[in-house]
Parts: C-alpha cells; structure tokens; sequence
C-alpha cells in the first residue's frame, strides 16, 4: 500500500479507532428519532413502575452498566445470552436488571422498532434509577449501538480483594482516572454484597488467620454473628453503605463510612486507607468536595458510560437484548476483527 491511499487508510482506521472510545455520543441523541414517541420519556416509565414496588433496581443497574462498560467497553454484551456469553462468568453473580432493560426494549420497539440500542436503555435507565434514588439527574449521553460478541473469556473484573494500586491501573486501561474511580465505587452507595465476600477480612485476612486490623470493632462484633465463620456458602446480604437506612440513598455516605474504617469490601477500605485515594475519600466524605459529589459522580457515570462505545457505523440495533440480529454485518477481508 503506498501513497495517497495509504494515507487515507490509516486516517479512516484512526478515526475508526477513536469512534470505539466515546466519540460520537450526546445528550439527547433520539430527539425526533422515534416517530412521535419520546425515547427517555418512555425508559423513564419503565424504571419509574419498576423502583416503585422494587428501590434495590438502582443497585441492579449501576451494577449491570458497570459489569457492560468495563468488558469489552458499553456495547451491552453483557446482554447477550449464549452457553459461554459475559453473564455466564463467575462476577455476574447477582447481576439483575436484564428483565427490566428487556421490558424497555420492548415498549421502545413498539414505539419506533429498530432505533433504540439496548446499550443506550442500560445508560438512560441507570441514570433515571439513581435519580429516583436521590442521586443527580446527570445528562447522560445516547448514540451507542450494540457489539456482535460477547464472550466468558473477556471478563476481567476486578476482585473485592484487588489493590488500590492495581484497581487504579485496571480503571486507567479503560481511561478512567484515579478520581473518577473512587467517584464510580461511591455507587457502593447502594446495595448489598454477602458474607461470602467478606469472610476473608473477618477470619483470614491475607492469611494470617486473624482479621482486617483495619476494620471497625463494632463492625466486626455485628458481622462475626450474622457472618459466622462455621458458614461456607454466600451467606446473609451485607449493606455496601453500612449508613442506617441508607441503602437505596445515592449520597456520599458510602465515604462517610469509609472514612472512619466501616468500609465493607476490601477494596471499599482500601480506598480509605491507601495514601493514593485516603484524601479523595476524605474529600468526599465530609471535605470541600462533599458538596459537588452529586455531580461528580454524575460526571463519573457520564465517563464511564463513554468506555469503548461503538458507535455508526459500527455495531447494531439489536431487536432484542439478548441476541444479536440475524443477519449480522459481513467483515471485509484484511479490516482487523476489533473494527466489526
Ligand atoms: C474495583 C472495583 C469494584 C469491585 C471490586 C466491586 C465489587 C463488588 C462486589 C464483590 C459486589 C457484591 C456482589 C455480591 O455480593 O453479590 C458489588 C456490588 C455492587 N457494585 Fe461493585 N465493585 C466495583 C466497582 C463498582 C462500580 C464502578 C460500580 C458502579 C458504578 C459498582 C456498583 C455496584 C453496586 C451498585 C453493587 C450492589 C449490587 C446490588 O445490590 O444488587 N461497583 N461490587
Ligand atoms: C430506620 O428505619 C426504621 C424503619 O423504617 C425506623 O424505625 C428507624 O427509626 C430508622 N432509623 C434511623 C436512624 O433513621
Ligand atoms: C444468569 C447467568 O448466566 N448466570 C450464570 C453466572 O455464572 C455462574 C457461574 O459461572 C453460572 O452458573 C450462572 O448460570
């Protein structure tokens, strides 16, 4: 390849490249695009019915957009069902929503069939959640389409046990920095983990056979009763916001608790603890910067719902969540495989 042509190829794979990394999204993007129907509005009703009978949908969504967006970037593989497919791998334990991003599309698909991609309802519908959990009402932005493949194998979420250090390199690779990361754990704001997760601080941390010397006592009294050592399966559902009656409240307790040693994961006290991330937890918690978390973390969820989105023209609408339509796009010959 020489010349001209070369050049021009490079320039369209780069610019192929960079549309992978959330260039090409915007707030509002299915304005006028739905007949007369209102795309947001109609995911709003959804989330709306759903928060009502059941608050811990907030948790559900934050998780499942996370667990899409950090593998293989937000292209709702996550979705996809199959016998080796992302929510057949370990970390999707507990994983909910599909029914509720299911319930979406379908009413979206009467509305206007073929427009709205089920990477964009898991972002709208987050956002919405939270806001009903008295988080921001942040603009988040649409455009996305769907991803072709979804595989067990790409599935590299971090532990609970993971280093701040390596925690922060893991959230760096999906170009999201150190702040936005301790912003984007903020979601352990709501919802629950179990015993199981945290059986190692109570009983053998690091194995030594003792505790976490940096837990609370309190915490510790309370935990080695509902969490007893003698269990062995996942055990009682543990609050991540140890804050009383706060679990389906998006605010900035989770640091609040952090801060004074009552984090529940081991990455959660980390964040508390570790001198790359104790003063953006203090900050937080009870700093100059507790009053801007709201949109901070707003601003977080925004960047992370940007992590290698596919956008036109790569990637579909897919007709229905949990499968890729039926006749996909043919690859041309010699285009890497990552461009389709
Ligand atoms: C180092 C990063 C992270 C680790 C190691 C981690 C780990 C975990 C674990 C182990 C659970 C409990 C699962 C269970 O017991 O069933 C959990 C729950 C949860 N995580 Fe994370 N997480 C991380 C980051 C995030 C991020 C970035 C978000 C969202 C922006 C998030 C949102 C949630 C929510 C909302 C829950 C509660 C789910 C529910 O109640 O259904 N997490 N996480
Ligand atoms: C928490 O909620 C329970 C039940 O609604 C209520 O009785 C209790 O007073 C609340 N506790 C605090 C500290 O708000
Ligand atoms: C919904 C779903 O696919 N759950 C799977 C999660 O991962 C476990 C362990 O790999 C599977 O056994 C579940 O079927």
């Amino acid at each position: 390849m020489k010349g001209l042509g070369g050049v021009a190829l490079v320039f369209m794979l780069l610019n192929l490249t960079i549309t992978c990394y959330g260039v090409g999204l915007q707030t509002g993007f299915y304005l006028g695009k739905c007949k007369g129907g209102n795309v947001e509005a109609i995911i709003r009703g959804v989330v709306r019915e759903r928060f009502a009978k059941d608050p811990t949908i907030a948790a559900a969504l934050l998780r499942l957009q996370f667990h899409d967006c950090f593998v293989t970037g937000c292209d709702a593989s996550l979705l996809l069902n199959g016998p080796t497919s992302e929510k057949t791998a370990g970390p999707n334990l507990s994983v909910r929503g599909y029914d509720l991003i299911d319930a979406a599309k379908a009413d979206l698909e009467i509305a206007c069939p073929g427009v709205v991609s089920c990477s964009d309802i898991i972002a709208v519908a987050t956002r919405d959640a939270v806001f009903l959990s008295k988080g921001m009402n942040y603009r988040v932005q649409t455009g996305r389409r769907d991803g072709f493949f979804s595989s067990k194998d790409n599935v590299d979420l971090p532990s609970p046990s993971i280093t701040v250090r390596d925690s922060v390199k893991a959230f760096g690779l999906k170009g999201i920095n150190k702040n936005e990361m301790v912003l984007l754990l903020g979601a352990h704001t709501v919802g629950i983990t179990h015993c199981a997760l945290i059986r190692n601080r109570l009983y053998n941390f690091r194995n030594t056979g003792k505790r976490d010397p940096t837990m609370d006592a309190n915490l510790f009294k309370l935990w080695s009763k509902s969490c007893p050592k003698s269990d062995t399966g996942i055990g009682n559902a543990i609050a991540l916001d140890q804050t009383i009656n706060s679990t389906n409240i998006v605010d900035n307790g989770y640091f609040k608790q952090v801060k004074v040693q009552r984090g529940v994961l081991e990455i959660d006290q980390g964040l508390g603890i570790d001198r790359l991330t104790v003063d953006i937890v203090r900050t937080y918690a009870d700093g100059p910067l507790s009053k801007t978390f709201q949109a901070d973390f707003g601003a977080a969820m925004i960047k992370l719902g940007g992590v290698g989105v596919l956008t036109k023209p790569n990637g579909e609408i897919r007709k229905s969540c949990g499968f890729v339509n039926p006749k996909g796009p043919t690859k041309p010959a010699g285009l890497p495989n990552l461009l389709f």
